[in-house]
């Protein structure tokens, strides 16, 4: 049996001194994915005792793309604290992290609370508000390389997030055009359809996926739907856009 403790210690350690560290499974392979989930919670709980606070959650898997991408097909879960925030069109500090990818989202901020399985009308009902946004993962495994259960552990390498202008959220939000561009180029093309079909389909998994660990989403959080398309490597000096169609563009420069 893994101590859970000793390996939330790790992941925060590598997560600090941005240095990567093996893969749990290579040492556990039996580490389940409810341990997983387990260390997550302990390695957040590390988090807020240095005065973080969560601000919401993030999906992970929830299109093709990444799950063919990364080689891992379930949905997964991570949180979000008030650290990882940068502010739209600010500066990500290269040097915090080992191997940083960005990648195109769309983020929800709740009016209501959403405890236990909903239907998507519900869901709807919940979002006060939507953006596109960014997310910068951060594998703390070595060569970006893990198990579904690693990944969890490594609170699903959620790092930063960058999110554009809020607005009321519109009738139809299945089938928005997405461009990814790195220094003026673009790089990644997709749609909103690419995250389960309709990224309200991520919230529903969301509160889905937190209700299985006993947990609620909250008013006035943050829902990160997951990446449309592949991730994309960062590098010193460059400049990120995501451009969605109807809901405008959000910008990340990097140092
Ligand atoms: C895991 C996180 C996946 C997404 O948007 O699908 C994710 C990873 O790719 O390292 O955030
Ligand atoms: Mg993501």
């Amino acid at each position: 049996m893994p101590d859970l403790d000793l390996i939330a210690e790790r992941l925060d350690t590598a997560a600090v001194t941005a240095r990567a560290t093996a893969q749990i499974t290579a040492e556990h392979p039996g580490f389940a994915l409810e341990d997983a989930y387990a260390v997550q919670h302990r390695l957040i709980e590390r988090r807020l005792a240095r005065g973080e606070r969560i601000v919401g959650v993030k999906m992970g898997f929830t299109s093709r793309a990444k799950m063919v991408q990364m080689g891992v097909s379930d949905l997964i879960w991570g949180r979000l604290t008030d650290a990882m925030q940068i502010a739209d069109d600010g500066v990500l500090d290269i040097g915090r992290f080992v191997h940083p990818r960005i990648e195109p989202e769309i983020a929800f901020r709740l009016k209501s609370r959403l405890a236990g399985p909903i239907s998507s009308a519900e869901a709807f009902a919940a979002i006060a508000a939507v953006a596109p946004a960014m997310e910068v993962i951060d594998s703390r495994y070595a060569d970006f390389r893990f198990a579904l259960s690693d990944v969890v552990a490594d609170n699903s390498s959620s790092s930063a997030f960058v999110i554009g202008t809020w607005q009321e959220p519109f009738g139809d939000l299945s089938n928005l055009g997405m461009t990814m561009s790195l220094d003026g180029r673009a790089v990644q093309f997709g749609s909103t359809g690419a995250i389960l079909g309709n990224p309200v389909r991520s919230l529903v998994e969301a509160a889905r996926l937190a209700a299985q660990s006993g947990l609620a989403l909250e008013a006035g959080w943050t829902v990160l739907c997951g990446a449309a398309t592949p991730a994309e490597a960062l590098r010193p000096g460059i400049h990120v856009r995501l451009e969605a169609e109807r809901l405008g563009r959000v910008d990340l420069h990097v140092a």
